[in-house]
């Protein structure tokens, strides 16, 4: 273990002060390092090195004017991470805790999702500090404009394909493409997340939340057991959240906890019917709370809490980055918790992950909420090829996707008798983009 000392000291004096891009290399290089040392052939490449360096990272002034007509400057990013396996592919995140280690976790992450999708998509990430707390519709149309105004230059159909993420949605997705256009005279799949009457895929919002929802049924089919009658845990009430609860609902499971940055609500009949549509109301208000849902639900409503301390059977976290801490995690395995699922990108501590792993049955991000980024693999192939598929084409392809990844989960990482899932996912994604990236020489 004294290389891979050696190689994270040599990276985190690199990257001084990154501290969630060093949490997701450490994580990854922890996974991938009896690999690499067994393959002489990586290190002679240094594999590790060129695959923790981003390939190019683009960093601008977005400056805007607000509806007082005040002058606002936020800071925005691309991370272009790694393009061996296909054009960079990521989403675009709008938030003030967006910094320059953050997208580089971020970007990295996507790159080994994606390649575990099987779809030929590299890895990137990118966003702006922009809170679109309390901003008018206007105001993010004007920001939108503006940050695509230099995004513009460096993306592409066959380059780099951004989508959604944290704050970008549909609405943005649509202003961010209609300046895209305007500027290059072309309509073309520059994007991904578009609405379905152009250019967009059916089911890309549900995605992540679907195919997180198939990756949770095939670990618990592990454990003989089934989604139906299980008690659910979620966090965050986004895009992400949605998906998993209306899917969750479907096959018969109980949604009893959502949150949001002001707190959670837990809910002893269900987030179900039409209160998984208020979650859309919810987010479409710019004001990032919960609390309103308790109200018009008669929840309860816990100011300042998290979710994890309620017993359920499965957690899955679908907020944001280290949501879900060691007190957390130890609290859901007390309480009997059977498995953690993680929607949100590395939403576990480094330290709950370990303890979930060693624990329970635990599965991160970059497996689970891999079918958001598939389907949006899938919106390429339709708009390459000028059609639309059906909802039951494109779900059909998510379920065997999801499915593809749990076999690759189990192929690279069964350790004594049981699916160790980080490492799984790790050695899976790494594989193949080590091999892309030996094969295309020294770029
Ligand atoms: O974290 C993710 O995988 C996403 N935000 C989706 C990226 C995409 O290109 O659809």
């Amino acid at each position: 273990m004294a290389d891979f000392n050696d190689f994270m000291n040599q990276f985190i004096a690199r990257n001084p002060g990154e501290r969630e891009f060093h949490q997701a290399v450490k994580e990854f290089v922890e996974s991938v390092w009896d690999v690499y040392e067994s393959n002489p052939r990586y290190k002679q490449a240094k594999i590790l090195e060129r695959l923790t360096e981003p390939e190019r990272i683009i960093i601008f002034r977005v400056p805007w004017i607000d509806d007082r007509g005040e002058v606002q400057i936020n800071r925005g990013y691309r991370v272009e991470f790694n393009s061996a396996l296909g054009p960079y592919k990521g989403g675009l995140r709008f938030h003030p805790s967006v910094t320059l280690s953050v997208l580089k976790f971020l970007g990295f992450e996507q790159t080994f999702k994606n390649s575990l999708t099987t779809l030929p998509m590299g890895g990137g990430k990118g966003g702006a500090d922009f809170s679109p707390k309390g901003k008018s519709d206007n105001e993010i149309m004007r920001f939108c404009q503006s940050f695509m105004t230099e995004l513009a230059r460096h993306i592409g159909p066959n380059t780099d394909v951004p989508a959604g993420d944290i704050g970008v949605g549909g609405r943005e997705i649509g202003y961010l493409f209609g300046q895209y256009k305007r500027m290059k005279n072309e309509f073309s799949g520059v994007l991904t997340g578009k609405g379905i009457m152009w250019g967009g895929s059916v089911i890309r919002p549900e995605a992540t939340g679907f195919g997180a929802v198939y990756f949770t049924r095939h670990m618990l089919r592990e454990m003989n057991k089934d989604i139906e009658g299980l008690r659910f845990a979620i966090s965050g009430f986004g895009n992400v959240a949605w998906g998993a609860i209306s899917k969750i609902n479907e096959l018969g499971g109980k949604v009893i906890t959502i949150s949001g940055p002001d707190g959670y609500v837990y809910d002893e009949n269900g987030v179900s019917d039409n209160k998984i549509d208020y979650l859309l109301e919810l987010r479409l208000s710019n004001n990032d709370v919960v609390e309103p849902y308790a109200r018009e639900f008669g929840a309860q409503f816990f100011p300042g809490k998290r979710p994890w301390v309620q017993p359920v059977d499965v957690a899955i976290p679908c907020a944001c980055e280290n949501e879900l801490n060691e007190a957390d995690a130890r609290m859901l395995i007390d309480n009997g918790c059977l498995l953690v699922a993680e929607a949100s990108n590395m939403g576990c501590t480094a330290e709950a992950a370990e303890l979930l792993n060693r624990n329970i049955v635990y599965a991160p991000g970059k497996a689970v909420n891999a079918g958001g980024v598939a389907v949006s693999g899938l919106e390429m192939t339709q708009n390459s090829m000028r059609l639309s598929w059906t909802r039951n084409e494109v779900d059909e392809r998510l379920h065997q996707i999801m499915g593809n990844i749990h076999d690759t989960c189990k192929r690279y990482g069964v350790r004594n008798g049981k699916i160790d899932y980080v490492m799984g996912a790790n050695i899976g994604g790494f594989v193949k983009v080590a091999e892309a990236v030996m094969a295309q020489g020294v770029v």
